[in-house]
C-alpha cells in the first residue's frame, strides 16, 4: 500500500492527467481506481481536489474527488477562488465598461474578482497618477480589492502572490494589458496567452484544455485566459444585474423590483446624488442595461 495524500488535478492534456501534491511539491501521472476508468477520468476537471494513493512507481491512484465549489467553462477549471482582472491606465487606456461587466460575470460564477492595475511603471505625469488614484478609489469604495503592479519592474508582485495564498485563480483582461507578462513574472513559467477556442484547419472550433501552474505558497493559476467578453443577458435576468453592482446593494428602494432608473424614492439614485455611488459605476450599469438587455434609457 502506498501512502495517502491530498492533491489537486493540474492538467488533463495529451499524455494524460496530472495531479499535484502540495505536501511533496511534485506532479504525478494520475489514474482512477477500479473499473470504468475511462468514464471516471472523463468527469475529472482541472482544479479538482482529490484524495489518493501514491504508488511505489510514482503514480497517483485517485480514490475520491472532493465536492466542487464551482466550475468555469472558459477556461475549463473547477474550484476557482479568484480571478485577476488585469487592466491598465495607459497602453492600452483603461476600459471600465469591460471591467464592470467582468466584475458582474465573475461574481455571478462565485469567483472573487481582484482588480490588478498593471504597467504602473508607465505612469509618469501627475495627471496619469491621479487617474490611477481615481479608479483605485472608485473600485475600493465599491467593495473590490485593487492591486497595483508592474510586471516589467516586478513591482508589488509579492503583495499579489501573498494575497493569492492557498488559492486557485485564473486571469482575464483585454489584449495587450500584460496578462502573459504578469503570469510569467509571478510563476516563472513562460506562457503566451492563447485563445481558449482555436480554429482548426477544417474551420471547427476546438477547446484547448487549460492547465494550472503552481506558484507561491500553495497557489495555482490557469495558463489560459478566462473569458473577457460576455453578454450578461445569457446568464442573468435584467432584474438581477444591480445585485452584482456590490455598492448598490447597501441601499434600499421603495419598490422591491426597482431598476434604479426613473423610479421614485430610489436608494441607489439618492446615493448617487450624495456621491456615495460613483457616476462612473452608475453609468456603467445603465450602459449594460442598454447594450446587453436592449433598454432604451433617456439620459439627462
Ligand atoms: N511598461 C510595461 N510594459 C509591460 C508590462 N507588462 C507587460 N508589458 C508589455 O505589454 C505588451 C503586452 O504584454 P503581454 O504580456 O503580451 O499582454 P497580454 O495581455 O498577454 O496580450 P494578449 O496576448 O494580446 O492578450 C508587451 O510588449 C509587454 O512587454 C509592464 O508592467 N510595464
Ligand atoms: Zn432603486
Amino acid at each position: 500500500m502506498g501512502k495517502k495524500y491530498k492533491g489537486i488535478i493540474i492538467s488533463k492534456e495529451g499524455l494524460g492527467t496530472f495531479g499535484y501534491i502540495p505536501e511533496l511539491k511534485e506532479r504525478y501521472l494520475a489514474f482512477a481506481r477500479g473499473t470504468l476508468i475511462k468514464k471516471k477520468m472523463k468527469k475529472i476537471f482541472v482544479g479538482d481536489y482529490f484524495e489518493g494513493e501514491l504508488t511505489d512507481d510514482g503514480k497517483i491512484i485517485i480514490e475520491n474527488i472532493l465536492p466542487r465549489k464551482n466550475q468555469l467553462f472558459r477556461p475549463k477549471i473547477a474550484n476557482v477562488d479568484k480571478v485577476l482582472l488585469i487592466t491598465t491606465i495607459k497602453n492600452p487606456p483603461i476600459n471600465t465598461g469591460m471591467l464592470d461587466k467582468l466584475l458582474v460575470a465573475y461574481d455571478y460564477y462565485q469567483v472573487e474578482p481582484v482588480i490588478v492595475f498593471n504597467k504602473i511603471d508607465l505612469l509618469e505625469t501627475e495627471e496619469e497618477k491621479r487617474e490611477l488614484e481615481k479608479w483605485e478609489n472608485i473600485y475600493t469604495s465599491a467593495g473590490y480589492t485593487v492591486v497595483k503592479v508592474s510586471a516589467k519592474e516586478k513591482e508589488n508582485l509579492n503583495d499579489l502572490i501573498h494575497f493569492l495564498h492557498d488559492n486557485i485563480c485564473v486571469f482575464a483582461g483585454a489584449s495587450g494589458v500584460g496578462k502573459s507578462s504578469l503570469i510569467t513574472a509571478i510563476t516563472g513559467v513562460e506562457i503566451k496567452t492563447r485563445e481558449v477556442s482555436k480554429k482548426t484547419k477544417r474551420g471547427r472550433h476546438t477547446t484547448v484544455g487549460a492547465s494550472l501552474i503552481p506558484f507561491g505558497e500553495n497557489s495555482f493559476i490557469g495558463d489560459t485566459a478566462g473569458f473577457s467578453k460576455v453578454d450578461l443577458s445569457y446568464i442573468m435576468d435584467e432584474r438581477e444585474l444591480s445585485g452584482f453592482f456590490r455598492e448598490f446593494t447597501d441601499y434600499t428602494c421603495k419598490f422591491n423590483d426597482c431598476m434604479h432608473i426613473t423610479e421614485p424614492q430610489c436608494g441607489v439614485k439618492e446615493a448617487l446624488e450624495k456621491g456615495e455611488i460613483s457616476e462612473e459605476r452608475y453609468n456603467s450599469y445603465l450602459k449594460i442595461l442598454e447594450e446587453d438587455f436592449s433598454f432604451n434609457i433617456k439620459r439627462d
